[in-house]
């Protein structure tokens, strides 16, 4: 269940972007090796440096708890998901082998590397984008083994998942 729920995390912020208005397809792609690619077409994790942390913002939504702004003034969670409010993907690195995130955005491929949760390539600009407003995030994850005695995607499980999901979400595909 744990397990299944790393994929979760990560559509669920996926999902958000939705919410919002600016995401409409979301891939999941299940490896042989059972690492997990999740794709979508929103505007992409945000890019620039946190002034006070002095790392990308990107960086801190893998590494901090409640990085990002997932609540609103009143400190209570606006439209989301049903997600961990924006923590998820901190806790999926947490638990990882590699998370790799590309994100496509302002014209730009930017890559971030995590191995263990450490970041041991921060994020950088790897090649440019070719088509014009050609937004998203890409996130692959391996899911650490000496964590999870079972490390084996079930599609059933996750195909019937995002199945419900796509018909909750009008003109989410
Ligand atoms: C495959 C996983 O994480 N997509 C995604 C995440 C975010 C945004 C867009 C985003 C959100 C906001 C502004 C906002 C996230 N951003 C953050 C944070 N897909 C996936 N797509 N711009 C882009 O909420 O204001 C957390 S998730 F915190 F950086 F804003």
């Amino acid at each position: 269940k744990g397990l299944h729920h790393l994929v979760y995390e990560i559509v669920d912020n996926a999902v958000d972007e939705s919410l919002a208005g600016f995401c409409s397809e979301i891939k999941v792609i299940i490896h042989v090796d059972n690492s997990v690619t999740v794709v979508d077409n929103g505007r992409g994790i945000p890019v620039g440096i946190h002034s006070k942390e002095g790392v990308s913002a990107a960086e801190l939504v893998f590494t901090k708890l409640h990085a990002g702004g997932k609540f609103n003034e009143e400190g209570g969670a606006y439209k989301v998901s049903g997600g961990l409010h924006g923590v998820g993907a901190a806790v999926v690195n947490a638990l990882s082998k590699s998370v790799n995130v590309e994100i496509k955005k302002d014209d730009k491929i930017h890559s971030l590397i995590f191995e263990n949760g450490v970041a041991v390539k921060p994020l950088k600009v790897v090649g440019k984008v070719e088509k014009a407003n050609n937004t998203g995030t890409a996130v692959t994850f391996k899911p650490c083994n000496e964590i999870f005695e079972v490390t084996e995607f079930s599609y059933d499980t996750l195909c019937n998942r995002f199945r419900e999901m796509a018909f909750l979400n009008k003109g989410l595909n």
